[in-house]
């Protein structure tokens, strides 16, 4: 543990909004080829530890805190514990889910499952702990559809299953308007694993589905750093585009080495300039929402590397925090900047009272345009994003 604990250098507080799922640290360690390598952890452990780390909250899905089948007052004693060790730290939750893969009634789904009382069942799972997530002070509720999909192409009528999908998302934005509750949901895309195919697959068809929902205004996104990579897609980017369209209402960090299966690394371990970038873009942009670790510590873990890897996802952030902000800072990086027109893409493509009639006759925005020069010209990336890396590993 000593050798994993940091001498100098940003220490986490709960200013730095970390907040970690009870799933992550409490993950046993089994996979589709292994049994469990640790013993099940205590929720009240898991808040009372994180506490003492720095982080700001603790997130759960129903069946992490409370066991499923568990009876009604089996259900108030697990609630009671929990809320007392929140009283107790401080630790806040900003974040709920519902486990809505894990039960073999879920195998084809949940809200598109093609079995009508699994539906059924599965929106009243969601409803009963909307409103435990609502009495604990959550503001967002994250639905990951990991059981949404298919293996093969007539088990699923994508265009109805889309039909079922939003008909559950319509129903849960009724009940939370209709409760009152200030709670907003967060759609959380994934590619595949555990379903071949799961539906709303990236940040960019989740966007573009919640356009089609009765209150797109509560529902935005939860991308997962790991799930864009797993699409070889660039997860800065799709965090970008989120913020553009005013809908990145959480996040989840973690680490992933390329398109493979789902690593869940500890944040900073995966690919580590996708990580720097995605830290200057929070950062930059004032995102003011939690920084969630949705990670899964290595079963070749026991518990001194479980919290080993909890505290080096916060280090790791921070320490990038810093290097990011130096990147920024740098007279260099500002006037690389400006070699490489950063400053130019910011102006609008016409000028100011200038229309379309105005380009269309404007010679010099084409007849008498200089293509040639101005193919010659070099962008000086190269230069840019040498300063980064420069930054990014501590040598400037
Ligand atoms: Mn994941």
């Amino acid at each position: 543990m000593t050798s994993a604990t940091p001498a100098t250098g940003p220490v986490p507080t709960p200013a730095d909004k970390f907040t970690f799922g009870l799933w992550t640290v409490g993950w046993q360690g089994r996979d589709p080829f292994g049994e469990a390598t640790r013993a099940p952890l205590d929720p009240v452990e898991t808040v009372n530890r994180l506490a003492g780390m720095g982080a700001y909250g603790v997130t759960f899905h129903d069946d992490d805190l409370i066991p499923f089948g568990s009876s009604d007052a089996e259900r108030d004693h697990h609630i009671k514990r929990f809320r007392a060790a929140l009283d107790a730290t401080g630790l806040t939750v900003p974040m709920a889910t519902t486990n809505l893969f894990q039960h073999p009634v879920f195998k084809d789904g949940a809200f598109t499952a093609n079995d009508r009382a699994v539906r059924r069942y599965a929106l009243r799972k969601t409803i009963r702990n909307i409103d435990l997530a609502a009495e604990l002070g959550a503001k967002v509720y994250v639905a990951w559809g990991g059981r949404e999909g298919a293996e093969s192409g007539a088990a699923k009528d994508v265009r109805v299953a889309l039909d079922r999908m939003k008909e559950a998302f319509d129903l849960l934005g009724q009940y939370v308007t209709e409760q009152g509750y200030d709670l907003r949901f967060a759609v959380e895309p994934k590619p595949n694993e555990p379903r071949g195919d799961i539906l709303l697959p990236t940040v960019g068809h989740a966007l573009a589905f919640i356009n089609s929902l009765e209150r797109p205004e509560i529902v935005g996104v939860n991308p997962e750093v790991g799930h864009e990579q797993m699409a070889g897609l660039n997860f800065p980017h799709g965090i970008a585009q989120a913020l553009w369209h005013g809908k990145l209402f959480h996040i989840d960090l973690n680490g992933q080495t390329g398109i493979k299966y789902d690593q869940d690394l500890r944040f900073g371990a995966g690919d580590l300039r996708a990580a720097f970038w995605l830290v200057d873009l929070l950062e930059s942009a004032g995102y003011e929402g939690p920084r969630h670790f949705d990670f899964k510590p290595p079963r070749t873990e026991d518990y001194d590397g479980v919290w080993a890897s909890a505290a080096g996802g916060m280090r790791n952030y921070l320490l990038l925090k810093e290097r990011a902000a130096a990147f920024r800072a740098d007279p260099e990086v500002q006037e690389a900047l400006r070699a490489s027109r950063l400053d130019e893409l910011a102006q609008t493509t016409l000028g100011e009272g200038e229309t379309l009639a105005d380009l269309i006759a404007d010679r010099s925005a084409f007849e008498d345009f200089d293509v040639d020069a101005q193919a010659a010209r070099g962008m000086a990336f190269e230069r840019l994003d040498q300063l980064a890396m420069e930054h990014l590993l501590g040598a400037r």
